[in-house]
């Protein structure tokens, strides 16, 4: 049996933590196929240069707040299906019982399958990653108003290449907002420039550590230290927009969001989008392998452009700057 090489030591035995750097330089690029003209794609230079300094591009207002609401209500439809809601891809928030996430999104509904082969989203993702992509993970996080939990700070990555076996950084999120996203509703907050490092984890993967790690995550996550000298270094941004602006996240950037004090509900859509040259190993630090609607090692076919979605034409054109 061979291992594979691992740049990205992470989940360390408590005993021997101490050795390791508190974090290490990313080994990959960030944008993967500068200049190359096959993979020419809706960005511009401005664009590329925010995405690789920052480790994301936001887009207030990407498609109209209107055009959402056939998208919000598939969810709603959804949140009715008493099978669905008894299934494992369904997650419940620890505090309140209610839906937290649902993930297979876009194998659960063809609306959503659409949706992540729109071509002005992988138009972008293609070009930020230098390849054929498919997709890693679906995801709803839907933070209801007045319940709906937060996450602690964590970079994607770390938990898919210590639980899925993701060999590099060459993988990228696409979060969709349904719903206005506010101070006051538990929005995303990124550390920019947070992607150009990696930092090694403290404690071993326990078995199944994805049956409570989706509630609350526990492992994975940056001692204070490190979090404080990198939020110094480069702030913290958290996005707000109404419903259909758009984030472009990098694998790697650190994020974390706060509960919804809000009675105004926030749902985010995320499509992760890995490179087809980046598929899934055996898991750098776990025993087992997730299942596939977690991080998908069988459904890797590329994804073909879908161009069907006359409630979107016109939104979302070339050429798109992105801004914080
Ligand atoms: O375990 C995962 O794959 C995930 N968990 C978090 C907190 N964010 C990204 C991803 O969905
Ligand atoms: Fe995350």
């Amino acid at each position: 049996m061979t291992t594979a090489l691992d740049l990205y030591p992470t989940r360390l035995a408590k005993h021997n933590a101490a050795d390791h750097p508190a974090h290490i330089g990313r080994r990959d690029p960030v944008v993967h196929a500068r200049n190359q003209h096959r993979w020419n794609g809706p960005l511009d230079e401005v664009a590329l240069s925010h995405y690789e300094r920052d480790g994301y591009l936001w887009f207030e207002g990407f498609f109209s707040q209107e055009s959402m609401q056939p998208f919000f209500q598939e969810l709603k439809d959804m949140a009715n299906e008493p099978e669905l809601l008894e299934s494992d891809q369904v997650i419940a928030d620890p505090a309140s019982g209610a839906i937290r996430s649902v993930f297979g999104m876009h194998e659960l509904s063809e609306k959503f399958s659409k949706l992540t082969r729109d071509p002005r989203i992988l138009g972008m993702v293609r070009q930020l990653l230098g390849s054929e992509v498919y997709i890693h993970q679906s995801r709803i996080n839907d933070k209801f108003g007045f319940q709906g939990s937060g996450f602690d700070w964590h970079s994607d990555f770390e938990t898919w290449h210590a639980e899925d076996g993701m060999p590099r950084m060459r993988a990228v999120s696409a979060s969709l907002m349904l719903t206005d996203n506010n101070e006051f509703n538990g929005p995303l907050m990124l550390i920019p420039g947070s992607h150009h490092h990696f930092v090694p984890c403290v404690g071993e993967t326990p078995d199944a550590n994805w049956t409570s790690s989706l509630k609350a995550q526990k492992l994975g996550v940056p001692d204070q230290a490190t979090l404080a000298e990198l939020g110094k270094r480069g702030g913290i941004q958290a996005p707000k927009g109404p419903a259909g602006s758009l984030l472009l996240f990098e694998c790697n950037v650190l994020h974390a969001s706060n509960g919804n004090m809000s009675p105004w509900p926030r749902s985010n859509l995320f499509f992760v989008y890995n490179s087809v040259e980046n598929r899934l190993g055996r898991p750098y630090a776990a025993n087992q392998e997730r299942p596939e609607y977690l991080g998908a090692r069988h459904k890797v076919e590329p994804l073909d452009v879908h161009d069907d979605f006359p409630e979107l034409a016109g939104q979302g054109v070339a050429p798109l700057h992105g801004s914080r």
